[in-house]
């Protein structure tokens, strides 16, 4: 992968414009001082390698030269509704370049793809305000490309696995971007939409059985996965009977045993 490849494997998108790194700290950080200095809609970062990759909370996001795909793409939303549907859009594009080859990832809600019940990708949604209004957001993506991009298990909260180690083989990291892109662009338009909500509704792991969430130093709230609220928080049933509606923020979702 280089600059060169990447242009010509992304020439045919209309995307803003893209900075490719050969080793860079974390993608994200690149893209959110970009899009602060008013860099256009679309435009993409991308590296190699990262040394600094975040998860949310700062948690270690490991991308190991030559394996993986790591980029960030900066969109400058042009109305402030469904903005908290950006993840789903993400999950959506992401799913849709693997379901290409016929294999169907599922959403760990909020924002890890799941193959095979193993954690293939992860999404960072960062904002950039102007004020009290969103200026530009960052979609950060994390996708095991090869199986070497799997870090060891000892640092893992949940098992990880790869296309590679899935699918037998590795599309080129140029192709997997251009589908994921192209996905995103097809999309995007249809956000606001109850058919959106519903696809990305369809690709919750865990739907109909008993999960528990974590969300920071809160008691855990367990319940049956019913699915989504149209702001895409997660819609739980618990023991009593209660609707239980979780937001976004640091959650982590787990089946129970
Ligand atoms: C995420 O966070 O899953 C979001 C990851 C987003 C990474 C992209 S790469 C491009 C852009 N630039 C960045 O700096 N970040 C974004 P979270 O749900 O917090 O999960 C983090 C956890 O995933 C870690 O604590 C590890 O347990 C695990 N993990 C780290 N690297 C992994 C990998 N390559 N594959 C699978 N799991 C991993």
């Amino acid at each position: 992968m280089n600059i060169q490849s990447l242009h010509k494997k992304l020439s045919t998108l209309a995307l803003g414009e893209i900075r490719y790194f050969e080793s860079i700290g974390s993608t994200n950080d690149e893209a959110l001082a970009w899009a602060a200095q008013g860099v256009s809609d679309l435009s993409l970062v991308i590296a190699d390698e990262q040394t600094a990759g975040r998860g949310r909370l700062d948690r270690k996001w490991f991308t190991p030269k030559g394996t993986a795909l790591a980029v960030s793409i900066i969109l400058r939303p042009t109305s402030s509704s469904h903005l908290s549907r950006t993840v789903g859009l993400a999950a959506l594009s992401i799913a849709d370049s693997i379901l290409k080859h016929g294999f169907v990832p599922q959403v760990k809600w909020p924002n890890d793809i799941l193959l095979n019940g193993k954690k293939l990708a992860g999404i960072l949604i960062e904002t950039v305000w102007s004020g009290e209004h969103v200026d530009s957001l960052v979609i950060g993506m994390g996708i095991n490309v090869n199986k070497e991009s799997v870090p060891p298990a000892k640092d893992l909260q949940f098992p990880a696995t790869s296309i590679e180690a899935e699918l037998e083989h590795a599309p080129a990291r140029e192709e997997l971007l251009h589908d994921i892109l192209s996905a995103l662009i097809a999309r995007r338009p249809q956000m606001e939409t109850d058919d959106f909500l519903r696809s990305w509704e369809e690709m919750l792991a865990f739907r109909g059985q008993l999960v528990q969430i974590k969300a920071g130093g809160e008691e855990p709230v367990t319940g049956e996965l019913l699915g989504l609220a149209p702001d895409g928080s997660l819609r739980l049933l618990d023991k009593h009977g209660n609707n239980i509606t979780v937001h976004f923020g640091d959650v982590s979702l787990r089946p129970t045993a």
